[in-house]
């Protein structure tokens, strides 16, 4: 029989203590280091009380497989407790992202039609690959204005305005303008929220909701400034859309945007469309951004890889005359990078899960309602799941039988991540383009480090050259 869960290893001080100590040991933007120590001290579980928070770590796929096998229907994460707080102190309703039960699984089913259906996500396609073909002209035009045959940058700014503008077109099929010379001011403010959003959660990740309502911090203070931000300026284009179908001043052929879409099926009540809305309009700026960046890092630091993939792009454009959808069916390298990238860089420290039933983990009898957590930064630089763990090769994604739980970047199941497709396009179409036209280079001997600001970021801004090929 497995052994009780009380034995599973791990300290067994008291919470607050333990995040007594955290913060003392500068943990606040280290948690993914942290863990990568636990799980090397304690091995491939441990038990951790973080302030009224306890949970059961894990590393290994086979774990992972076990606890999403289990998951249920309606499987439940952490919820973030700043971002529960903010919308119980300012009453607005939950979108997917924090709803839980019955009333996840109907909204989530509705969106999921309009937003992971393939049938659907084929129709992204040409609207992302203009927006990756409008970045790629600004590129040229800086190359230009630079007189030196070449743009080298920080590219962070220019990435979120160019994951604002994609997402925004898929969401509300309408361009924003922020890959020209003037952007919008608003716009600006709603990229600078997200990215402040982020930053005040992590410092009260671990405080009850409750207690963070009553809070007059500063951080708590920024941390609604910045949701209200998000909220009204996501309100703003919920509202033009709406006004332009109630005009009828868009004609009905061409698709108009997944907003435009929910709106006209009237399956989801305005208020839980615009909450979910809000949240992907909020949730792809800096994932995706921060994930290109990375990708582009990690190629220039492989140029014999980025030949490779350079190689497949033009193959694969020469075949099918330049037909996105179809390219994107011969392109595997590329997609292979992407899913290496996450491996080093997810952009979430670990996945979560409440279990649901008694489960057995490394021989250890979890049980009911516990919250277990998969460690997916250490388990993506574990040499026992990927060999040589500190390589960048995508090939190793293509070996067959290779990737039983071990590609989670997303999440896993039905509560996996709603902007998965669009994520995943948006970023194979810019790096498609850029490859075609552009050499990715950077400075060999810098080494960047990762932060965690609720999601995980480079520690250093990276700076790198596009030059036209
Ligand atoms: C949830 C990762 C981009 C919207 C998640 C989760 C992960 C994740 C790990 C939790 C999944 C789970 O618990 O199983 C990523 C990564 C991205 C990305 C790596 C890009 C590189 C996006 C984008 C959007 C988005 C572009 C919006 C269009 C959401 C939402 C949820 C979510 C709404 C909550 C879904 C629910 O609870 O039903 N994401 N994400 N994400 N993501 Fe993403
Ligand atoms: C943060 O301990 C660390 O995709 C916590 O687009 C556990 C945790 C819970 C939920 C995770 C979060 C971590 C990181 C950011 C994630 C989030 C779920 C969704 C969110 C992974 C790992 C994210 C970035 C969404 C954000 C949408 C939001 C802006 C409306």
């Amino acid at each position: 029989a497995a052994r009780p869960f009380e034995q599973v290893p791990g300290e067994r001080r008291g919470g607050w203590l333990n995040l007594y100590r955290f913060w003392q040991e500068g943990g606040l933007h280290n948690v993914h280091n942290i863990m990568a120590r636990k799980f090397q001290r304690f091995g491939p579980i441990y038990r951790e009380k973080l302030g009224v928070y306890e949970s059961i770590n894990i590393i290994s796929p086979r774990d992972a497989a076990t606890l999403f096998r289990s998951e249920g229907m309606m499987p439940e994460r952490f919820s973030v407790p700043p971002w529960v707080a903010y919308r119980d102190y300012r009453n607005k309703p939950y979108g997917v992202l924090l709803k839980k039960g019955e009333a996840w699984r109907s909204d989530r089913l509705t969106l999921n039609k309009e937003v992971l259906s393939p049938q659907v996500v084929e129709g992204f396609v040409p609207l992302l690959s203009e927006v990756g073909e409008d970045f790629v002209r600004r590129a040229r035009a800086q190359v230009q204005k630079s007189g030196r045959e070449r743009w080298t940058a920080d590219f962070s700014h220019e990435l979120f305005r160019f994951a604002l503008e994609s997402v925004c077109h898929v969401l509300y099929g309408e361009r924003l303008g922020l890959l020209q010379d003037f952007v919008d001011p608003e716009a600006q403010r709603f990229i600078d929220a997200v990215t402040l959003m982020f930053h005040t959660t992590s410092p009260m990740l671990y405080l009850p909701p409750a207690l963070l309502r009553g809070l007059n911090t500063r951080t708590w203070r920024d941390h609604v400034h910045a949701w209200d931000a998000i909220f009204t300026q996501a309100d703003k284009c919920i509202q033009n859309v709406y006004r332009d179908l109630r005009l009828q001043r868009k004609s009905s052929r061409e698709y108009m945007g997944i907003l435009s879409s929910l709106l006209l099926q009237d399956k989801l009540p305005l208020d839980d469309i615009k909450a979910s809305v809000t949240e992907m309009m909020a949730g792809g700026v800096d994932t995706t951004s921060v994930t290109l960046q990375w990708a582009m890092f990690e190629l220039a630091r492989s140029p014999g890889t980025q030949e490779q993939l350079r190689a497949e792009v033009l193959a694969a454009k020469h075949k099918v005359a330049g037909d996105r959808v179809k390219m994107l069916k011969t392109t595997p390298l590329l997609k292979a990078a992407i899913k290496e990238t996450l491996r080093l860089h997810p952009v979430a420290v670990t996945l979560q899960r409440y279990t649901v039933q008694e489960v057995v983990l490394q021989d250890y009898r979890i049980p009911p309602k516990t919250l277990v957590q998969v460690g997916l930064y250490a388990m993506g630089r574990d040499p026992e799941v990927f060999p040589k763990p500190e390589q960048f090769s995508p090939e190793r994604w293509l070996l067959p039988g290779s990737k039983h739980f071990k590609g989670l970047s997303f999440g896993f199941g039905p509560r996996q991540c709603l902007g998965r497709r669009i994520a995943e396009l948006e970023m194979q179409l810019f790096l498609m383009h850029i490859l075609e036209n552009f050499k990715i280079e950077t400075k060999r001997a810098v080494e960047v480090g990762t932060k965690f600001d609720l999601i995980l970021l480079p520690d250093k801004p990276i700076y790198l050259t596009l030059r036209p090929l």
